[in-house]
């Protein structure tokens, strides 16, 4: 190892290549505290060319590379885990933005562009980025298409797959592989970018982005609405969504979540507490509010309900739901899961839940929010121990039982390979494993991840 060290020396400079445990210390552990590992070092790279220098140092010594942009995964698909030993490959000085296409809408970003930087220069050219999500201060764009990341506004604009019209990657042998043209179409083959996102970093190091930007729709409002059950929160939500083409976010908060999050925030609810509160959210080129109230009325939604026009005001709403997530982090290690259910059976899953928690993990404390026009609910956990999975599971069978899937958006990670299987055939995984043996024969880009 000591030769590798002084080679990445060469190829990123002393001062990038950092060997020290403390120093270590905060890439070797995820957010939630629940995922954590030990590396070699953690390299930092400028770019493209040194990612491509230190995956062939890595690769010819069988060295594992677990690449990491914000740190804000969920799935401890970015934490090291051995064996074999590992480097993090830590992508955020890879942070230029390029010119802005004002007409073909695209952006060219280095992976380690944070999502609120471009986020700004979406709206410096006149548009937005069409995605958004809690971590936008430290979430990386290479993160963001390595985990084909949701977030608040997939529903009206798709996740990170439909967001990026082309990517730059690092295959495992050092080679580079490049689309960025920005052509609206090209079928020359294979589609590799799209192939890459939502790879997790186990088939290539995605290096640069060219994001697809949508038209800033100015008029917004935003809607928060108690309702009584479940039962009536599907419902509402299949109620609004044919009938508001300015939908850009329709999210579900529970009673223990609202609970915790008013209370982490010191707020006063500002509709009744109820078992439910539904967020909604548009955002349109004509009358926002009238569309809203409209669709609301017309939903059977307009009772127990405040609307908010202005950006402080809608922030405030906002950030009851986002700050759902520090709350229960400050509570404890939470596990996460962040399952897709149709909304055809969501219901009957909220109603299993509680018995299914309750079987599993007596005790634990429960809470489900999230994005409920796209059947993506979190469901989170207090109260197991770290490596107590009796709960996961029971959860993880319910959503596929339910016709759902394991993971909406966080992917598969170190957590869940050992799940795949419920939502994916033996047919499938096998073609997963071909793909993975012809791209990274020696099995060093993030081991461990997807495919145990
Ligand atoms: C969100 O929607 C994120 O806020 C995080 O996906 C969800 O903390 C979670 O489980
Ligand atoms: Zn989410």
């Amino acid at each position: 190892v000591s030769d590798l060290i002084s080679e990445l020396q060469t190829i990123v400079g002393d001062g990038h290549v950092l060997t020290a445990a403390d120093l270590r210390a905060g890439y070797e552990t995820d957010w939630t505290g629940r995922w954590q590992g030990e590396s070699v070092a953690v390299v930092r790279p400028a770019d493209t060319g040194e990612v491509s220098a230190v995956l062939r140092a890595c690769a010819s010594r069988r060295v594992a590379v677990v690449t990491q942009g914000g740190n804000t995964g969920l799935v401890g698909g970015a934490t090291p885990a051995g064996p074999p030993p590992a480097i993090v490959l830590s992508m955020r000085r890879l942070d230029s933005i390029g010119d802005a296409d004002p007409a073909l809408m695209q952006l060219p970003c280095g992976a380690g562009v944070t999502l609120a930087r471009l986020q700004q220069a979406a709206a410096d050219a006149g548009l937005q980025a069409g995605l958004d999500l809690a971590a936008r201060d430290s979430a990386t764009v290479g993160g963001l298409a390595a985990c084909n990341a949701g977030g608040l506004q997939a529903i009206r604009y798709g996740t990170a797959r439909r967001r990026i019209a082309g990517l730059e990657a690092v295959l495992a042998d050092g080679g580079v592989v490049s689309k960025m043209s920005g052509l609206a179409k090209d079928n020359a083959g294979y589609d590799l970018a799209s192939l890459l996102i939502g790879s997790e970093g186990t088939l290539a190091v995605i290096t640069r982005v060219l994001w697809s930007m949508v038209p800033r729709f100015a008029d917004r409002a935003l809607a928060l609405v108690a309702v009584d059950s479940a039962a009536a929160a599907v419902a509402g939500a299949r109620a609004l969504l044919p009938r508001l083409p300015s939908l850009e976010l329709l999210e579900l908060i529970d009673e223990p979540s609202l609970r915790i999050s008013l209370e982490y925030l010191a707020g006063s609810p500002p509709v009744p507490i109820t078992p439910a509160w539904l967020l909604v959210g548009c955002a349109s080129t004509g009358d926002a509010q009238e569309e809203l109230a409209a669709a609301l009325v017309e939903s059977g939604l307009d009772e127990r309900t405040v609307v908010a026009v202005d950006a402080t005001r809608r922030q405030r709403l906002l950030s009851i739901r986002e700050s759902v997530t520090e709350a229960i982090a400050s509570a404890g290690v939470p596990h996460k899961l962040d399952v897709g259910v149709p909304l055809a059976t969501l219901e009957s899953f909220l109603d299993e839940l509680p018995a299914v928690v309750g079987a599993a993990a007596p005790g634990a404390r429960t809470f489900v929010y999230g994005h409920l026009g796209d059947g993506n609910l979190h469901v989170n956990l207090l109260g197991p121990a770290p490596d107590d999975e009796s709960a996961d599971e029971a959860v993880l069978e319910l959503a596929a039982r339910s016709g759902g899937t394991i993971t909406a958006e966080h992917g598969v990670g170190r957590h869940k390979p050992q799940y795949l299987s419920l939502v994916r055939s033996d047919a499938e995984i096998a073609a997963m494993r071909a793909i993975k043996r012809a791209l990274d024969p020696e099995g060093v880009l993030n081991p461990g991840v997807i495919l145990a």
